[in-house]
């Protein structure tokens, strides 16, 4: 992929696309093609059709896609795998039609089954039941990835598929109910602290273990895979470690300088128990993460501070 290469990252307004974005600027890319919502909606086969057509892109980043936590999955499912069929379809499928050179699309750990062996390799993949929550956002990432294999085997379309752990930072969704874990209590706790609340709400048991990877991590491993892999077969990108919700909350609520008690809130879902990525095949390629998840958090508190008045709700 060369510095003056047409690459198209599809998603830029949301938390990777707008890091993978930043990478690709970092590295002297000039050609980075972004598309706001507004203008092209890739729910939409003609309009997209439209866009291939008209930009002619060499290289995608799939980085569109309706995301959000464990409560926003299992409140909207249908949602979740309508929206993400028909994205990742559209561009996958013009991607190849218009001869484009590669794409990556990017998955999530929520593709594995409920009970994988951990860390979870690729091979574990359709091995077992998935995790109710979010099954059918898991189903229609599963899809993707087998379309992306299809594709390649049928016709030696080169796209190659990443799954990311559980993703943080700069541009996330710190939404009260809707987002993920880390942001949603970064911004409950701060919330507390301004209040001088004495007890905050955590979801779940604190029990669950989770592992976390900072987005410009993932972005900088985004563009690595991008220029050093391609194969049909997933890969992993993740940390290596995890820790419980629990530490995971402590954590941020330092960060914060929240004092309050933290109590947690049974009646909300756990989710899967845990779903920490063996990340071997990563660094046998040659990429490791960067990112502390202290230090991550830190600089994302910031960012949130900076940005909070025109944050998504
Ligand atoms: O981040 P999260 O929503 O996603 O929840 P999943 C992780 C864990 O944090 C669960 C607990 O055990 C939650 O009960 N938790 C505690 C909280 N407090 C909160 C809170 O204030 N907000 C949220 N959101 N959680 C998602 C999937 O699963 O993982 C998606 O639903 C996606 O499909 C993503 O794959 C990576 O890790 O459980």
């Amino acid at each position: 992929m060369k510095t003056d290469a047409r690459i198209y990252v599809a998603g830029h307004e949301g938390m990777v696309g707008s890091a993978i974005c930043r990478r690709l600027l970092q590295k002297g890319y000039r050609s980075v093609i972004t598309a706001p919502r507004k203008a092209l909606d890739l729910l939409d086969f003609i309009s997209c059709r439209e866009f291939f057509e008209r930009e002619r892109p060499e290289y995608v980043f799939l980085a569109a896609a309706r995301v959000g936590g464990i409560l926003a999955n299992s409140t909207r499912p249908a949602d979740f795998i309508l929206d993400n069929l028909k994205i990742q379809t559209n561009v996958i499928e013009l991607a190849f039609r218009s001869g484009v050179r590669k794409l990556m699309f990017l998955g999530s750990s929520c593709i594995y089954p409920r009970m994988a062996a951990q860390p979870i390799r690729e091979s574990s993949l359709l091995a077992g039941p998935l995790e109710p929550t979010n099954e059918p956002y898991a189903v229609a990432k599963i899809a993707g990835i087998k379309l992306c294999q299809a594709l390649r085997k049928q016709y030696g379309f080169n796209a190659i598929s990443i799954m990311p752990t559980n993703l943080y930072g700069p541009g996330d969704n710190f939404s009260l109910d809707h987002g993920h874990v880390l942001p949603g209590l970064m911004r409950r706790f701060h919330e507390a602290k301004l209040e001088g609340l004495c007890e905050v709400e955590v979801w779940g048991t604190g029990e669950p273990r989770r592992e976390f990877l900072h987005v410009d991590d993932l972005a900088d491993c985004a563009h690595f895979l991008m220029m050093h892999y391609s194969d049909a077969e997933i890969v992993n990108a993740g940390v290596g470690m995890d820790l419980t919700i629990a530490e995971a909350a402590e954590m941020v609520k330092e960060i914060v300088g929240l004092q309050a008690e933290l109590r947690f809130c049974e009646s909300k879902p756990d989710g899967t128990p845990r779903k920490r990525l063996n990340v071997d095949k990563l660094a046998a390629l040659g990429w490791k993460s960067k990112i502390a998840l202290r230090e991550g958090l830190a600089t994302t508190y910031a960012w949130f501070l900076e940005h909070q008045a025109d944050l998504r709700t």
